[in-house]
């Protein structure tokens, strides 16, 4: 035990009239929620980078987090882990997920960087079957050392490609060991800062040809859980090139791996990329991509990845309606990429943060569940496409231009605008919210 948390206590569902802070008020893990309990419905992860290797940053200024487990050395990263798992436990989460460069210390070289990383995933597997939370996903920072200024798979140094390769099967390896349930690439640089200086389709062809090595790697190695690249359309780069769902799709499909990797959406890169949440979501659903969400929302103003905890109810149940309608998560989950703001210096800011997202989370999946069992929408939605139910409809898409001209001619077509309904439809969503 370590004295980080102390007088903080466990986490537990009170229910909406309870008066202390410390308390679920709406998430209930037991509780029954179309047809799943509501923790297997949600499957939180609470991430490893932003609440406990952070140091509190921004642009302007340094470290505000003045945490006893920073520093460099095996000591600090164990003592980071005992906290760690303390809080894991307050919460009562059920999964977490990690970076290599989260959990163990830098070595002097590739090998002692890998020796520090076995060394800390025994240590978290022995915390994870002493009761500890389930790992949602592992991924690799190929993304914050000097190393990786010009990208990783993308970079024009061959040797950077064969660092961050050695550097993902390291992480592979330690997710598998770990019991994965997900491996997560985001493309932390790969993308350019000036075309100038870059040849977009060598990197393109690089990059694919890495993913094409991580999916080989994965069946060798037997790892059942998904591959998800995590789509960002800028930040750190000025151009990203997993840009959004539909661009990861085209991607995939390019190099024949649409069938063997997933995405892994958040939110705050939705926002960036110009789409919402929900759009990315249904996005991925019909492409048959959908993975994994982190559930960060951005300041809509700042233009910035400000990986905020959730805060607005009618979003996030937008959100779960699309993840519902998919038909829930299978290996993914709610991963909480969120951080503090940089005021928030206190231990029970990390608690309370994390307590009122998931009740954020909570509600937006009740009303999610009851918009879709009231089935309203879907029948509205249904009506609208109506049309296309009919057989003649249906002959058409296999017809051709002169074809359907001449019908149009003969059956004097004369098209009818309808109403969309939005206000209404919007009128029904609030009634469930
Ligand atoms: C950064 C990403 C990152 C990934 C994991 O914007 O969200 O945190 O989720 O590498
Ligand atoms: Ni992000
Ligand atoms: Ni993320």
């Amino acid at each position: 035990m370590t004295d980080f948390f102390t007088g903080i206590p466990a986490i537990t569902y009170q229910g909406p009239d309870t008066d202390t802070d410390f308390a679920f008020r709406h998430y209930n893990p037991d509780e029954m929620v179309a047809g799943r309990r509501m923790e297997d419905h949600l499957r939180f992860a609470i991430c490893y980078w932003h609440n406990f290797a952070w140091p509190g940053g921004d642009p302007f200024g340094g470290q505000t987090f003045l945490r006893p487990w920073f520093g460099e050395t095996m000591e600090h990263a164990k003592l980071k882990a005992d906290v760690a798992f303390e809080m894991f436990r307050i919460l009562g989460v059920p999964f977490f997920c990690f970076h290599d460069a989260d959990m163990r210390p830098e070595g002097a070289s590739f090998a002692e960087s890998t020796r520090n990383l076995e060394e800390m995933v025994e240590y978290f597997a022995t915390k994870m079957e002493a009761g500890g939370p389930k790992l949602l996903w592992g991924t690799a920072n190929l993304f914050s050392n000097r190393r990786f200024m010009a990208g990783a798979a993308t970079n024009p140094d061959p040797d950077v490609f064969a660092y961050a390769a050695a550097t993902v099967k390291t992480c592979m390896d330690a997710t598998h060991r770990l019991g994965g349930e997900n491996y997560v690439l985001w493309g932390g640089r790969e993308g350019y800062e000036t075309l100038l200086n870059t040849d977009l389709g060598r990197e393109l062809e690089q990059m694919g040809r890495f993913l094409s090595m991580v999916v080989e790697y994965k069946h060798k190695i037997g790892f059942k859980g998904a591959i998800l690249i995590e789509p960002k359309p800028q930040e750190p780069t000025k151009h990203q090139y997993d840009y959004d769902v539909a661009t990861v799709y085209g991607f995939l499909q390019r190099f024949g791996l649409e069938k063997e990797v997933k995405v892994n959406i958040e939110q705050g890169h939705a926002i960036l990329a110009g789409h919402s949440f929900e759009h990315e979501l249904a996005m991925a659903a019909s492409l048959g991509l959908l993975g994994s969400i982190d559930m960060n929302r951005n300041d809509y103003q700042s233009g910035w990845d400000t990986d905020q905890f959730p805060n607005n109810v009618p979003e996030v149940a937008l959100a779960y309606y699309e993840i519902l309608r998919a038909g829930g998560f299978t290996t993914g989950g709610t991963n909480f990429d969120a951080k503090l703001r940089r005021q928030s210096l206190d231990p029970e800011d990390l608690i309370l943060a994390h307590a009122g997202a998931m009740d954020v989370c909570a509600r937006g999946l009740k009303a999610a569940a009851a918009l879709l069992e009231n089935g309203a929408l879907e029948s509205a939605r249904s009506a609208r496409y109506a049309g296309w139910d009919r057989p003649e409809a249906q002959a058409m898409l296999q017809s051709d231009l002169e074809t359907i001209t001449s019908g149009v001619l003969a059956q004097g077509i004369d098209p009818q605008p309808r109403s969309g309904r939005q206000e209404r439809l919007e009128n029904l969503i609030n009634r469930f919210i």
